[in-house]
This record gives structure tokens, C-alpha cells and sequence, in this order.
């Protein structure tokens, strides 16, 4: 054997562990410069528990914004397929903000887009991480972890707003209360089911029913009118057939609504196909409230309505 072939691989393998040593001193580099010009922003694990007993913590179970101090902020978040609540967040440009989040069912990503803002949102576990947004501006929230049918629907916003613009929020209910305090339950159903059911109501054949049309269908049924504020106060969960598509999912219940709003968007689903008011009061909402009743025991009640 010739000892100079040996020499001639020696070579080239130099030239290679050389390329590969500038890659690693490049990504070095990289890193660095991102970390001077984008600062880093790591969410730390702020408390555990079972999902339930998270969500019942007065910040989960009012999830919106509320101030803490001068200039500063606390904002928690829930996570769910597929919306975040509250959808949209207003907080002041400049001010110190804490997020707060976490999720009601399966693992969701929270990330404002075009910034460092990007947390893994965990059932059972709260994450918190502190910002300050220095721009104006609408920024968009995606789900990066995908959860669902409905992932690319779980879109939310941070309203970035001038401080002197900043009502003080109300949790997640400002939205769609109008100045004379009835609520819009049209904003309430484009919030908070329209991820799912469609914007319109149509649903998605297999995994969502449609509304449009079916609600009214229900109300007209014995016991339709406790079943629908059922099913929006305590879920669905179960086999069911709507216009001979067979369904089996869940729905999460919507008990964190108010009275209100819960009554307002059973009048918009009822009267998407233009039926009439059925006008739903919140007295009714009021009246089914309280009873613990679980998706399951809804499914129940469905079954009494007997749909052909
Ligand atoms: C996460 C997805 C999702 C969201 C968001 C959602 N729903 Fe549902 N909804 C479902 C699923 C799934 C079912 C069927 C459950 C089953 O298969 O048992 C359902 C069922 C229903 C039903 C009962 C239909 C029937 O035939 O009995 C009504 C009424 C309803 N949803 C209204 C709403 C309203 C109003 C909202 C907003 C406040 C909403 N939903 C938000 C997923 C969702
Ligand atoms: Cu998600």
C-alpha cells in the first residue's frame, strides 16, 4: 500500500472538519446576534394542578386583562380547540405585561407573530411570561402546536393601543357589549363558535353540525329550549346524527360566558336561516346554571327531544 493515499484522505478530511467547524462557528455567531438584536424572552412554568383546578383560579375563570401597578399589567389566557379566550387582548404600548396562560384540553402553542413572544401552552400547568410591546399596533396570535380538525382556525390578537386609548378591560366580555349594554351575539359567535361551527353556521359534515337551520329544528322540540341553554352552559359529548351525518365529539362547555351572552348567541344561531326570534332571555341561562351537570348528562337530554 502506498502511505501517501492515507496522506491524500488526511487532507481532504481537514478540509471537511474545517468546513464543519465554521458551520458551528457561524451558528455561534448567529445565535449571538439574534440574542443582541432580539433579546430573549423564555416562559417559565409558574404553577401545576389538575386543568380543572387551574381553570377554577379567579384569573382562569375571568381570563382577560386587569392592571397591577403603575405601568404594568397581568393578562392570562386560556387555551382551547380552537380559540384562545379572551380572543382579543388590549393592553398599552410601553407598559410592563405578565401572560398568564393555560389550556383547558390538549397542548396548544400561543406565539404573536413577528415577535420572540412563543410559549407552549400545557393543561395543567400555568405559563408566565413578561413583555413589553413597544410598537402600536395589531398583532396576530397563531396556534403553532397543532391540536385538531380546527388548529389553523385558533387565531387571536394583541391590540397594542396608546395608553390614553386604553379602557380599562372588562375581561373577556368587552367585545361585544354595546354602549347601551345589550350584547351583540353575533360578535359572541364569531368569538367564540364560529372556529368550529363556520362562520356562517354550516358546521363541518362529520366533525362539526351545522347550525343553520338545525337550531331552530331543536327549539321546536318538548324540551328543546333546556337542552340548547344546556348544551352551551355544560358541553356535548356522544354520538349524535344531524341530517344523517353521525357525529361523536365533544363540545366544551361555555359556562364561562355570561347570562347574557349565552342568551344573545342562542338567539343568533337560532335565527341564522333568518327564522324568527326565539329570543332567549337571560333569566332562562340563569335558571340552568349551577346544576354540575357534565357533557355527558347534555347528551342525555338530547336523546329525550326524540329526533327522527
Ligand atoms: C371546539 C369546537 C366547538 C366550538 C368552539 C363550539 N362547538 Fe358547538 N359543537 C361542537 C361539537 C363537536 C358538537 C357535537 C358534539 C357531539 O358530537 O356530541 C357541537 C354541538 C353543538 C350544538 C348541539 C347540536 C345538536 O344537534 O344537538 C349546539 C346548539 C352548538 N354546538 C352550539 C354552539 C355555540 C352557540 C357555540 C359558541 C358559543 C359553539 N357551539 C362552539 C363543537 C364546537
Ligand atoms: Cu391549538
Amino acid at each position: 500500500m502506498d502511505p501517501r493515499q492515507h496522506d491524500q484522505i488526511a487532507k481532504w478530511e481537514r478540509r471537511w472538519i474545517a468546513a464543519s467547524g465554521l458551520m458551528s462557528l457561524m451558528f455561534v455567531i448567529l445565535i449571538a446576534y439574534s440574542l443582541a438584536t432580539e433579546g430573549v424572552n423564555i416562559a417559565q412554568s409558574a404553577s401545576r394542578g389538575t386543568p380543572q383546578q387551574l381553570l377554577e383560579q379567579p384569573i382562569f375563570a375571568q381570563p382577560g386583562v386587569r392592571a397591577t401597578g403603575p405601568n404594568a399589567y397581568e393578562v392570562s389566557l386560556v387555551g382551547q380547540a380552537f380559540n384562545w379566550t379572551p380572543e382579543t387582548v388590549r393592553v398599552p404600548v410601553g407598559a410592563e405585561i405578565t401572560f398568564y396562560l393555560t389550556a383547558r384540553d390538549v397542548i396548544h402553542g400561543w406565539q404573536v407573530e413577528n415577535t420572540n413572544l412563543n410559549v407552549e401552552v400545557i393543561p395543567g400547568e400555568v405559563s408566565r411570561l413578561i413583555a413589553t410591546f413597544d410598537d402600536v399596533g395589531r398583532y396576530r396570535v397563531s396556534c403553532n402546536e397543532y391540536c385538531g380538525i380546527g388548529h389553523q382556525n385558533m387565531i387571536g390578537w394583541i391590540e397594542v393601543v396608546p395608553a390614553s386609548q386604553l379602557v380599562q378591560a372588562e375581561g373577556g366580555a368587552a367585545e361585544d357589549v354595546a354602549a347601551d349594554g345589550t350584547v351583540d351575539g353575533a360578535a359572541v359567535y364569531a368569538s367564540n363558535c364560529a372556529s368550529c361551527h363556520g362562520a356562517s353556521g354550516a358546521g363541518i359534515a362529520g366533525a362539526f353540525p351545522p347550525l343553520a337551520g338545525h337550531v331552530p329544528d331543536l327549539l321546536a322540540r318538548d324540551g328543546g329550549r333546556t337542552y340548547l341553554v344546556n348544551a352551551l352552559l355544560y358541553g356535548l359529548q356522544g354520538a349524535i346524527v344531524v341530517d344523517g351525518t353521525n357525529y361523536n365529539g365533544v363540545m366544551p362547555a361555555w359556562g364561562n360566558l355570561s347570562d347574557a351572552q349565552i342568551a344573545a348567541v342562542l338567539n343568533h344561531v337560532t335565527t341564522l336561516d333568518g327564522s324568527d326570534d326565539p329570543a332567549f332571555a337571560a333569566e332562562e341561562i340563569a335558571a340552568e346554571r349551577g346544576q354540575g351537570r357534565a357533557a355527558a348528562d347534555v347528551l342525555a337530554l338530547r336523546q329525550q327531544l326524540a329526533i327522527p
